[in-house]
């Protein structure tokens, strides 16, 4: 394997959804200030780099990923004086902060689509992807992300623009040259601020294939644009000229947000010679609820291990050496994996929170924490539309429910507590004081109850915490290279319940076992071995077994 080290690669990075993380001044909404609050417990947990979801000037009709001022601080968050306390006091505690850059599309009350849709003579025009209709129907039949149709009537003009997420998300055209140029100058400005990275959203998706061809129709009558959207023509160039102007001038992690992407293009994103991007999240893996997806994930089911394993092991192998994973569970778009992929019942919820956590944070690539996922935060309940905030949750309602009637309220409801965003946005949970610490005024999100039982204040006072295993997880990371850099092997790949695989590296093997089921199954594994435990989360091991969610890492020679 070529090795080529980095800081980013042995970095663990955790990820604060500002509006729902810590509040101050009683408005009910996450700020600046209270992130700047929790640094001592971040640093406690031992965490290297902060990404923040966005915090730039929104209208928030997507939460921050509608944006109006690159270089403005949201007004609910603060001030470009709190952001520059915020920095300091990261890098105060040893902490790096990377951005969430979206530049696949703005908001529509950004300056550039304001004078976009002002006139066809407008300068600004082309900086977004305009196209007359077809009588009166949209250029073609793609459906948005966030439900109906991806293109929206503008009177002003009489043509259409596009939006692959909601009406207020125009996509910007980046074959446009100078809308390139625009988002390089505004990468230059956040770097020389100081930040240390960009997670960038969507970024598969910056290319469209120029015809814009009718998509696959689905099954609620609209077309799927993701195959002529992910992956498109031009965007292996645009990054690698983003890469040359902006990246390659400062020393930073990036991290694409691929939807759609493959091997074959991640390979190429995340190339190990640096000319594009340091790594990218891939989707598959959070797309094995079940196999029936008629209506995408509002008709899934529940994960199964096997097919799960079979596409975590696949990256891990074919990403060896020529590109870096990263390795997610949850983030703001994904329900909690503790009660997606693991058991969230009262008895099992922190064994087999820690077993996920063993499971995904020693296998080859930079991990994910998600605010929370340390806590082992849950899943939410979501009792009527009226309790959900996430845009893709109501509009789908409204098209699927509403005017489609493809799905029941209830049928709806039910895979909003399964897989809706909302699970993953209600506030974190600091103290079982009201609101859980997190507001002093109404939350922004209804709170899920279990706060009483489940919160940051609990589990510093439990030394068998969820929390101080990560903790511990995460100096074993900074204490075991072979964590970081070591081969990957798959273990048991035909195993019903077990997922184990081993790691290699200079002489010496880590064998990682994790029991996904709630009742003891056989496993040999660790038998004959006579290597060392480094973690655990049952006190002793007994032959020939696994206890109910038993993980287990054995270091060798
Ligand atoms: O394509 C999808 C199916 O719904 C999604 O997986 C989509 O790629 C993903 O939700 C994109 O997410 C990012 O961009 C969105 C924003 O709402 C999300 O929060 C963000 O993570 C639009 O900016
Ligand atoms: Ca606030």
């Amino acid at each position: 394997m070529s090795e080529n080290k980095a800081w980013w690669k042995e970095a663990v990075i955790y990820q604060i959804y500002p509006r729902s993380f810590q509040d101050t001044n009683g408005d009910g909404i996450g700020d600046l200030k209270g992130i700047t609050s929790r640094m001592d417990y971040l640093a406690r947990l031992g965490v290297d780099v902060i990404w923040l979801s966005p915090i730039y000037a929104s209208p928030n009709d997507d939460n921050g990923y509608d944006i109006a001022d690159y270089r403005a601080i949201m007004k609910d968050f603060g001030t470009m004086a709190d952001f520059d306390e915020m920095l300091a006091a990261a890098h105060d505690h040893g902490i790096k902060l990377v951005m969430d850059l979206v530049v696949n599309h703005t908001s529509d009350e950004h300056p550039w689509f304001v004078e976009s849709r002002s006139s066809k003579e407008n300068p600004k025009r082309d900086y977004y992807i305009w196209r007359p209709g077809k009588g009166n129907n949209p250029p073609n039949n793609w459906e948005s992300f966030f439900s109906g149709s991806a293109w929206q009537l503008d009177e002003a003009t009489g043509e259409f623009y596009l939006h692959l997420f909601s009406k207020k998300q125009p996509d910007l055209n980046w074959e446009n040259e100078k809308v390139r140029r625009e988002v390089y100058d505004l990468m230059t400005f956040w770097c020389e601020k100081g930040i240390d990275g960009f997670r960038m959203d969507v970024i598969s998706m910056i290319s469209k294939v120029p015809d814009l061809p009718d998509g696959p129709r689905k099954a609620d009558g609209y077309g799927d644009p993701m195959p002529y959207v992910c992956n498109g023509p031009q965007v292996h160039a645009f990054l690698q000229e983003m890469n040359r102007r902006v990246l390659s001038k400062y020393d930073l992690l990036t991290v694409g947000e691929t939807a759609g992407v493959t091997i074959d293009e991640a390979k190429k994103y995340a190339r190990a010679d640096g000319k594009e991007l340091g790594m990218v999240f891939q989707f598959e893996h959070v797309g094995t609820d079940g196999k029936e997806s008629r209506l995408g994930k509002w008709t899934c089911g529940k994960p199964d291990l096997p097919f799960l394993r079979s596409i975590l092991n696949k990256w891990q192998k074919e990403l060896a050496g020529v590109a870096w994973n990263s390795l997610y569970l949850e983030n703001h778009d994904q329900p909690r994996s503790v009660s997606r992929f693991g058991d969230d019942r009262p008895k099992w919820r922190v064994l087999s929170a820690k077993m996920l956590a063993t499971m995904l944070h020693f296998q080859q690539g930079t991990p994910y924490i998600y605010q929370g996922e340390e806590l082992g935060m849950t899943n939410s309940h979501f009792a009527s539309i009226e309790d959900c905030e996430d845009l893709e949750e109501i509009n789908a309602y409204r098209q699927y429910v509403e005017e489609q009637h493809l799905l029941t309220a209830e049928e709806m409801l039910a895979a909003i507590d399964r897989v809706g965003r909302d699970n993953a946005r209600t506030p974190m949970q600091w103290s079982s004081e009201k609101n859980a610490g997190f507001t002093a005024g109404t939350p922004w999100l209804a709170l899920n109850p279990n706060y009483r039982e489940i919160n940051a204040e609990a589990a510093l006072k439990d030394p068998d915490s969820v929390f101080y295993y990560y903790q511990k997880i995460l100096k074993l990371r900074k204490k075991h290279p072979i964590i970081v850099y070591g081969t990957f092997e798959p273990l048991l790949e035909t195993d019903e319940n077990v997922y184990a695989y081993a790691r290699v590296y200079e002489g010496k093997r880590l064998l990682v076992a994790c029991n996904w089921r709630d009742r003891e199954v056989s496993c040999t594994l660790f038998d004959s071995t006579k290597g060392e435990t480094i973690l655990s989360n049952y006190p002793a091991h007994k032959e020939g077994l696994l206890q109910p969610y038993e993980a287990r890492v054995v270091l060798e020679g």
